[in-house]
């Protein structure tokens, strides 16, 4: 066991609860001195009246949960203390268990201890980060995928069929008399191995796309219910109301989760079509480059109100991941003569953002047209860091595959260094400068 530290597990300010955990050598004895007669049962929680070991002042009424090594989070002996929130009691006992003897646990020290004491790989501490950190569903869904070990399991296949070869050829170099002289099959397995990281390549970037979201630009003329839709649609009136022109200047933006991804809805104030002030003219170059750069624009029509003005909008932001919304229909529905109008080729939504109607269905549009534009889902995914290892991989197999004809002399060079870095993942012996990367990102108590 290492040298116990302490952490505060949870963010600070005023909570209902807070968590502080303390793991490593004499960690009973040092929280024994703070719960005096108190002789914790390993995965029992007791409730405990925390005193100053000085002056025996009472600290906190807590809960107190012992984890006995190896059955612990980091495989050694450990405490979760979970005490009133709030600034003072936690750090009152915070810093009582430093002046005891702990060290402020540096950001990922728990998860850091888990590895090195083999509760768990490289892949699995890092899904735990990601989990932390995740901005959807979708992402946490991933990273318990990993959690649970197919990265892991990935990793060790690849390992395994880069061994094989790599023994299959020593061979072939030093017994060229008792092996079959024909290379086809080596090959052959070298492009499956290509293809098969390639898929894992590939899921970064749907990674990257969930990461950082999808965004709804709303667009119409004035009154048409810009920002009643986006009320609707965040769930609260965020924005004002009015039946004046022009209440919306600017844009707003709010971030909904729908389906599991992370989408910011953007209201805005349309687009200016007779614009001459100086303003308007800025500001129209705003809304242009937020219409481009918005995955999804909404363009909504008001169905008392249809206008020339709108049918050419629609026509000049034409394009992929648009939708039409129809709105006001609890006033009257769209007149078929207008409808017909609007180009085919939009889907068209009706809703009626005053009563709330008809907005599920606007909203499964968007996530249809998300899913489609990602494709199919991995299985999991690779991080940045696992990324840059699988690319370094698949650089050094292209110098192996057509159009080059190696010989199987720099083909064996080649596999011992990709069998070289993926025994390198695979460790549980990382180099320390790896591991001080890859946990600085982490938070503190984790
Ligand atoms: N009857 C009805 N009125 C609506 C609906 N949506 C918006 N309005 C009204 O239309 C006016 C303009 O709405 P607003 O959201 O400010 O429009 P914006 O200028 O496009 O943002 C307000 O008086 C709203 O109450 C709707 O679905 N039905
Ligand atoms: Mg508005």
């Amino acid at each position: 066991m290492l040298d116990p530290v302490v952490a505060i597990a949870t963010s600070p300010g005023e909570s209902a609860l807070a968590v502080i955990r303390v793991t490593g050598d004499d960690c009973l004895q040092i929280v024994q001195q703070i719960a005096p007669g108190c002789s914790p049962s390993p995965r029992k929680a007791m409730h405990v009246l925390l005193k100053s070991p000085k002056d025996s002042s009472p600290l906190d009424d807590v809960i107190l949960l012992y984890y006995k090594a190896p059955s612990s989070y980091t495989g050694e002996d450990m405490f979760e203390i979970f005490c009133h929130g709030g600034i003072v009691t936690v750090q009152s006992i915070y810093e009582t268990l430093v002046g005891m003897g702990c060290r402020p646990a540096p950001p990922g020290e728990f998860t850091k201890r888990a590895l090195l004491n083999g509760k768990m790989d490289i892949f699995q501490a890092e899904s735990i980060e990601q989990i932390v950190r995740a901005r959807s569903q979708k992402e946490v869904e991933l990273s318990l995928q990993t959690l649970e070990g197919k990265l892991s399991r990935t990793f060790h296949q690849l390992h395994h069929r880069f061994a094989d070869l790599q023994v299959e050829i020593e061979a072939k170099i030093s017994f060229p008399d008792d092996v079959p002289s024909d290379d086809s099959s080596i090959f052959i397995e070298l492009k499956k191995c290509s293809q098969e990281l390639q898929k894992h390549i590939q899921s970064f970037s749907y990674l990257k796309k969930i990461q950082s979201g999808f965004s709804l630009t709303l667009m119409g003329r004035t009154n048409v219910g810009k920002s009643t839709l986006f009320n609707a649609l965040i769930g609260y009136d965020r924005t004002l109301v009015s039946p004046y022109p022009s209440t919306t200047h600017d844009y707003v933006s709010e971030e909904v989760i729908w389906d599991g991804f992370s989408i910011h809805i953007y209201d805005t104030a349309g687009y200016i079509s007779d614009a001459v002030h100086p303003l308007d003219i800025i500001f129209n170059d705003r809304m242009t480059s937020l219409f481009h750069s918005s995955f999804q624009l909404v363009y909504i029509i008001d169905t008392v109100d249809f206008q020339n003005e709108d049918l050419a909008l629609i026509n000049q932001y034409k394009r992929s991941n648009m939708i039409i919304v129809v709105n006001k229909t609890d006033i009257s529905s769209p007149d078929p003569s207008w409808m017909q109008k609007l180009p085919p080729d939009i889907p068209i939504v009706e809703v009626s953002a005053k009563n709330k109607t008809g907005i599920d269905h606007l909203i499964h549009h968007v996530t249809t047209d998300i899913r489609n534009s990602l494709g199919p889902s991995p299985d999991h995914y690779v991080n940045e860091r696992q990324h840059t290892v699988l690319i370094r991989i698949q650089q050094i197999l292209q110098r192996l595959l057509p159009p080059s004809k190696p010989f199987l002399d720099q083909v064996a060079e080649d596999l011992n260094e990709i069998v070289y870095i993926l025994k390198e993942e695979l460790n549980v012996s990382h180099s320390r400068k790896m591991l001080d990367d890859i946990f600085s990102h982490f938070c503190i108590g984790k």
